[in-house]
């Protein structure tokens, strides 16, 4: 029992450390509690999906599960959120990554919500905050965000102490581990050498491996054409992925084969799980059928449609299958691509329609991420032109002269064009 709710926290991670901490506590018959946390810096994107879809794991195997809301993170790391919005994204966070839950059919009821301004402006966080800073360096507090931290010139002092409240954050939320992407790599480990400095204990880490988006390079809130927002319609997400890099038989760079190795092939899993523990382990609050059609065989965990003159439906029973298939140029670009939206939709359908049907989420998203005002045009000022210059004067014997506006003009419509846009 205790070695299935271990491999169960563990599967399809990249690394573990300090997994013999979460095997002592399930020896023990103890609930093991952690906790995954993301900044509300930007719009969530659906590669928000792939941890998601990993707590179903934790949950599955009995662990309590914080959703850490890093609301003064968001604003340390180089002011990604102004202080003003943060409160309204965290709200708006919240409202989105619930419904992301209870479209997966995870019982919400299992989950906790934390906000990082609950216990990072207490006097007790604060005095840690302050031992914590007397007993790193400085060079170890630069080398734990590189990754994580933006990396600019003239930093601010805020980017040293980003790693210093999150290995804090383990202790005030009384977890036993921190989940997070492989990125966070260098921040889990300073948490392990700094927290029994302070006479904490250390925690276990458990990561997940970093997935490319739907571009191919890392899924990014910057990029508008690498992400797909939770409220794309359909046919921007069909768009969204129709533009994604997907090259037939590259199964290296590929931001759709990695979306279904990570999410929609383990929420298949999930669902074909559930169905086998008699709908025991997810909620009914949504669609609970896998990516698969009604006639497929059992234990097929993703279908590919396909017209009878290209050969027929495709049904893969595991991803190392649909892979190989793929690299084998057995399943074309295009036909994953449909597959693939078609998933996505059915994914997003029930948050869109939520959205939809919530005013208040409405007002919060809007608070949230104000349309930023366009830029006042300055009124033009006449200066007349100095004697001898100007379009009423004698053009200059060597004939034209470039207009600078105009091709600084077309300069930028350059820079307009997406690039690779193919
Ligand atoms: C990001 C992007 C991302 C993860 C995080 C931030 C994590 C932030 C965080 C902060 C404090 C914690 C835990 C996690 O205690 O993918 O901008």
């Amino acid at each position: 029992m205790a070695e299935e709710k271990y491999e169960l926290i563990t599967r399809n991670l990249q690394e573990t450390l300090g997994g013999d901490i979460i095997k002592a506590i399930l020896a023990e018959g103890k609930t093991p509690k952690g906790y995954w946390g993301t900044a509300c810096t930007g719009r969530p994107h659906i590669g928000y999906f792939v941890p998601l879809t990993k707590v179903a794991d934790f949950l599955q195997a009995d662990a309590e599960m914080t959703i850490y809301l890093a609301d003064i993170h968001a604003f340390l790391d180089n002011m990604k959120a102004p202080l003003e919005l943060v409160g309204h994204r965290t709200k708006y966070y919240k409202f989105i990554l619930l419904n992301v839950f209870k479209s997966l059919g995870i019982p919400t009821s299992k989950l906790k919500f934390a906000l990082g301004s609950d216990h990072q402006l207490t006097k007790e966080f604060n005095m840690d905050n302050y031992r914590l800073c007397a007993t790193v360096t400085e060079h170890d507090a630069k080398k734990a965000g590189a990754e994580v931290v933006k990396q600019v010139d003239s930093a601010l002092l805020s980017g040293l102490l980003y790693p210093g409240l999150q290995a804090l954050d383990e202790q005030y939320l009384g977890v036993d581990f921190q989940f997070g992407g492989v990125d966070q790599r260098k921040i889990f480990t300073f948490a392990e050498l700094y927290l029994p400095r302070l006479g904490y204990k250390k925690r276990a880490h458990l990561m997940n491996e970093m997935v490319p988006g739907l571009a191919g390079g890392k899924m990014s809130s910057s990029d508008p054409n690498s992400k797909i927002d939770f409220l794309d319609a359909p046919e921007v997400v069909r768009k969204k992925i129709k533009a994604a890099f997907c090259e037939e038989g590259n199964v290296a760079e590929n931001g759709i084969l990695a979306f279904v190795k990570t999410v929609l092939i383990p929420v298949s899993e999930l669902r074909l799980e559930n169905a086998r523990k008699g709908g025991s382990l997810l909620e009914p609050t949504g669609d609970l059928k896998p990516f698969a059609t009604d006639d497929a065989p059992e234990g097929t965990v993703f279908t590919i449609e396909r017209d009878e003159k290209f050969g027929g439906s495709t049904h893969y029973a595991s991803y190392d299958d649909l892979k190989n298939d793929f690299a084998e140029k057995k399943l074309h670009p295009l036909d994953l691509k449909t597959a693939v939206t078609n998933a996505i939709n059915r994914l997003l359908d029930p948050i869109r329609k939520a959205f939809a049907e919530d005013e208040e989420a409405q007002q919060i998203e809007k608070l949230a991420y104000p349309v930023p005002e366009k830029k006042q045009k300055k009124p033009k000022v006449y200066h007349p032109p100095p004697p001898g210059k100007g379009r009423n004067a004698q053009a200059p014997a060597d004939g034209a002269v470039p207009d600078a506006a105009a091709s600084h003009a077309a300069a930028e419509e350059a820079k307009q064009q997406p690039a690779g846009s193919a």
